[in-house]
């Protein structure tokens, strides 16, 4: 992992309602995290409610995950992102390997902060991760949004398009608007998001959210 600003990632966290910390996940846990996550997508055991790419509950599967959203690097800092320490909800693998593997603008849930850790190299032909900065702010403005409803938002002054490598991490708020375009690489874009609430008391409440999000 290197040198992190924490002051400064806090204060884009804060602002922008996102953050990306490149070279975060080393290449070995990357690798492990990727290797873990398809045997059980081979398996496949819990789906998204309307995706077939994403895979939700890795951590009931294997401990690894449960172990890794609960002790993984990302703790600490997300720690110091919501000033409170995160309760993990769920990990969860993202795959996209078709163009109509498109991922919405949405926001995920009220409470807490999402990490979705980049597994390939991704960028706009192959559908990174897009977000609207600053959404977060402006929730009552985007609460039509739906990640099963299409709702270009391509042009929107503040969109920010997460371009990243395998071990960067973007920490976001669940409430900041973000979205994931068709993937036209025809090779796989494979990301690992945990969820976490950041109020114990809303755990119950979040997990059964989560269950219909994307
Ligand atoms: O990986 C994707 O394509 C979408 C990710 C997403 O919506 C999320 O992590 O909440």
């Amino acid at each position: 992992m290197v040198d992190i600003d924490i002051s400064y990632s806090k204060k884009r966290f804060d602002e922008d309602g996102f953050v990306i910390l490149r070279h975060f996940i080393d290449a070995e846990q990357v690798k492990e995290i990727c290797r873990r996550a398809e045997i059980i997508l081979a398996t496949r055991t819990e789906y998204s409610d309307r995706y077939t790419n994403i895979t939700k509950g890795l951590e009931k599967v294997d401990d690894y995950f449960e172990d890794l959203m609960r002790r993984g690097p990302q703790v600490a800092i997300l720690t110091e992102l919501l000033g409170t320490p995160p309760v993990p909800i769920t990990s969860s693998f993202f795959t996209k390997n078709k163009t109509s593997e498109e991922v919405n603008p949405h926001s995920d849930a009220i409470y807490g902060g999402v990490i979705w850790v980049a597994i390939d190299p991704t960028n706009r032909e192959n559908g990174c991760l897009h977000f609207i900065k600053g959404s977060h702010l402006k929730e009552e403005e985007f609460s039509y949004l739906r990640p099963h409803e299409p709702n270009d938002l391509s042009s929107h002054p503040d969109v920010v398009e997460a371009i990243m490598e395998p071990g960067d991490i973007v920490f976001f708020r669940p409430t900041t608007v973000h979205w994931s375009g068709p993937n036209h690489s025809g090779l796989p874009r494979r990301g690992f998001n945990c969820f976490y609430t950041g109020d114990p008391r809303n755990a119950g409440q979040e997990k059964e959210l989560w269950k219909h999000l994307a």
